[in-house]
């Protein structure tokens, strides 16, 4: 037998080897193909046999029967036929990335945790993020919680830390996740709506669940229209312990934090997206990451013992309650760097398994009965979803360091325990064995109590934090909240519904409830809801909970699009792109033709998108560059009147030729120019209008175009 390895730096990473007189081809994943004429592989069944003709189906006659001897035509359709598997019951639509996570300084003294005891250390990442109530195919910029759920390869085990873009959830107790689910998901009769919580069976819940009140508040945000999953935040919610190696515990939050800045779009602006781009964020991760611009969160914690918890206003095993950073600020400990794609979406990111329970020493769990129902739930998820539990023998979800089980056979075993003794102990002395010392110990926390079905009394104050929340945001964020709960209840058919949602709000935020009601066209207000414990009117505004104090003031990460026709003005568009180019943001080119133009030296310039295909809710923030022959074509076509007057309703900069103000004039925004509009190369240069895209949008326009109506 032969071996010729192919291998090299930049080549595939395969080799070819002989067997008797057949070339064989190795995989990467080890398989062997025969190499067909020409220089293709030979094309096999999953038996190896060779096939030759993939075209044409067995038959007797060219018009007659085909027959059953055909087991190539039936291995293909059988496995056709089965590839697909039952989609995740929550967060079915995600996208995933590998990458790394580096330690910053030592832990020791919290936790003994691996991966937390090296300074630079780093350990192999995969992150997957997600929408939670669409299914598969649904579009990325519902209005939806982000899943943002990590699995850390350690030396110790696999620690998944099965988090969302919001540091809080809607319920306290696990029990009454499928109630939340049923109702969030499409209604059970009709199958509709997808992937959206603006219906009655969502609000019908969540206005008998007073609990929801404070996620109420955050998913009305614009924290669930995120404008990139590089752009949001990340957290554990539950807290969680940190046990060190004398076996003492702090309690831990886990927080990460965008490195580019927190950022979301308009509601308006995702409705639209939807439309123009339903991948909108799995394109923007799979660009950036192919680009090399690697996004990175830092991971932050929030630290403290039993003392604190116990002064602190609320239960910290209340998962539907924040610790405010401002009251306990959180320290940075690492770095999570996503820097590779998968080779394969099904493999990988639609394979992976994630479980809240995969903890390595030195990290355990809190009493938090969210988390502990977690704990039980994840577990049974994968054995269906997988189908068998063998789930771990996948690539993607097997520890990446040495382990050793006796577990065996079941549907798809790649792996059995070698030898004789598959049992412990055993007198042949074979087989891994358990370590007291280098083992998981649980710590051995105190319990004792009635056992009963209860709710403690710390779990009761479900208003105080949702009214800090929306004390806390910035005007235009607190429109928002307004118009999102107006949109989502009128899409409410059955009015006590909306009017009990109303009732809630008012023990939240008088002026809110007022304005939600008014937008809605109550007639009368309600009542006030009975509140178990009544508002606490003394929490101050935490700024970190608003995304606009969070901005990342550089535009650095973020996208300009640029409509140019012929004539543009090969200099300001040649210096336009160097300037974004060198704030690290990238620059797409939208033309009335998808060939491209002919700018004003006559050299051809290729373009991204034709103007239909490009529409101004794709970018961050645009730039007209165009010449006075083109206009009179150009003012005609609504799809760049659209460019336009989008951008402009958005609150998003817009930069411009002087010979784009007829477009400025037809899309009718030429009487309201504000600061958000500015001509180009202008008065501080095209690197002045690059640091004014910083601040991303105009929010103080807003009012004037309605967008919000407040
Ligand atoms: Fe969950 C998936 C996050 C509460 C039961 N959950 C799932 C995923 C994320 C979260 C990010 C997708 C993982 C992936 O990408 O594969 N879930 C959360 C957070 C919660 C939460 C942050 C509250 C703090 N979940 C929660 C409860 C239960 C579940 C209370 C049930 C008791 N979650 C599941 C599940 C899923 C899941 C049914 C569906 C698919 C999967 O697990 O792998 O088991």
């Amino acid at each position: 037998m032969a071996k010729t390895s192919t291998r090299g730096s930049a080549g595939p990473k395969t080799s070819t080897v002989k067997i008797h007189d057949q070339t064989m081809q190795r995989g990467e994943g080890g398989e062997l193909h025969q190499i067909a004429e020409g220089d293709a592989p030979l094309l096999t069944t999953a038996q190896g046999g060779p096939v030759s003709d993939d075209q044409n189906s067995l038959r007797v006659g060219p018009r007659g029967p085909l027959v059953m001897d055909d087991f190539h035509f039936r291995e293909k359709m059988f496995h056709f036929d089965h590839e697909r598997i039952p989609e995740r019951v929550v967060h079915a639509r995600g996208y995933g990335a590998h990458g790394y996570f580096e330690t910053y300084e030592s832990l020791a003294d919290y936790t003994k945790a691996d991966l937390f005891q090296r300074p630079g250390e780093r350990t192999e990442a995969f992150v997957r993020f997600s929408t939670v109530a669409g299914n598969k195919g649904s579009a990325d910029l519902a209005r939806d919680v982000r899943g943002f759920a990590v699995k850390l390869y350690t030396k110790e085990g696999n620690w998944d830390l099965v988090g969302n873009n919001i540091p809080i959830f809607f319920i306290q107790d696990a029990i009454k996740f499928p109630d939340l689910i049923h109702a969030a998901k499409q209604e059970p009769d009709r199958a509709f709506p997808q992937a959206q919580t603006a219906h009655d069976t969502f609000w019908d819940f969540i206005s008998l669940t007073p609990e929801s009140m404070n996620m109420v508040m955050w998913i009305m945000s614009d924290r669930t229209i995120p404008r990139s999953f590089r752009f949001m935040e990340g957290f554990g919610v539950h807290t969680f312990r940190f046990v060190n190696a004398k076996d003492e515990s702090t309690f831990v939050k886990f927080h990460w934090k965008p490195k580019l800045g927190l950022q979301s779009v308009a509601w308006n602006e995702a409705v639209k997206i939807n439309g123009a781009d339903p991948d909108f964020h799995r394109r923007d991760l799979w660009q950036s990451i192919q680009s090399g611009n690697f996004p990175e969160w830092e991971l932050q914690v929030q630290l403290f013992d039993q003392e604190f918890a116990d002064s602190f206003d609320f239960d910290v095993l209340d998962p539907t309650k924040i610790i405010p950073e401002e009251l306990l600020p959180p320290v940075a400990i690492g770095r999570l760097v996503l820097d590779r794609m998968p080779d394969n979406f099904f493999a990988e990111t639609e394979q992976v398994a994630f479980m809240t329970q995969n903890v390595p020493p030195g990290i355990d769990f809190s009493n938090d009965p969210l988390l502990q129902g977690r704990n039980f739930s994840y577990l049974d998820t994968q054995l269906k979803r997988l189908g068998g539990p063998n789930f771990t023998h996948l690539p993607i979800n097997a520890p990446k360091c040495p382990f050793a089980t006796f577990q065996q056979d079941g549907h798809m075993a790649m792996r059995n325990p070698v030898g004789r003794a598959n049992y412990q102990p055993n007198s042949f002395g074979e087989g891994p064995r358990e370590s007291p010392t280098r083992g998981y110990r649980h710590f051995p926390a105190e319990e004792q109590g009635t056992k009963a079905r209860l709710r403690p009394e710390s779990f009761a104050d479900h208003y105080s934090q949702a009214r800090q929340f929306y004390i806390s945001q910035t005007p235009p964020e607190q429109r928002h909240i307004a118009t999102a709960l107006t949109f989502e209840l009128s899409k409410v058919e059955t009015a006590v519904i909306r009017e009990r949602m109303v009732s809630h709000l008012l023990n939240i935020d008088e002026t809110l409830a007022n304005t939600v009601a008014q937008k809605l066209g109550f007639k009368s207000m309600p009542k006030a809801a009975d509140a178990a414990m009544p508002t606490r009117q003394d929490l101050e505004p935490a700024p970190s909970l608003s995304i606009v104090e969070r901005g990342p003031q550089r535009f650095e990460g973020r996208k300009l699009g640029i409509l140019i026709t012929d004539g543009v003005d090969a200099k300001l568009l040649k210096g336009l792109t160097a300037a974004i180019t060198k704030e690290k943001a990238v620059v797409e080119l939208i033309a009335p033709k998808v060939g491209g133009v002919k700018a004003s030296d006559g050299s051809w310039i290729e373009v991204h998108h034709m103007i239909d295909g490009g529409p101004s809710v794709l970018f961050d923030a645009v730039a007209l560059l165009t010449s006075p022959e083109a206009m009179d074509d150009l003012v005609k076509e609504a799809t760049a009147r659209d460019f336009v007057a989008d951008a402009f309703q958005h609150c998003k900069f817009i930069g411009f030729d002087p010979s784009a103000m007829p477009l400025l004039e037809k899309a009718g925004i030429a009487e309201t120019l504000d600061e958000g509009v500015i001509e180009l190369p202008g008065e501080e240069g095209l690197d002045g209008f690059v640091s004014s895209l910083g601040k991303l949008r105009v929010w103080g326009r807003e009012p004037s175009v309605k967008l919000g109506k407040a």
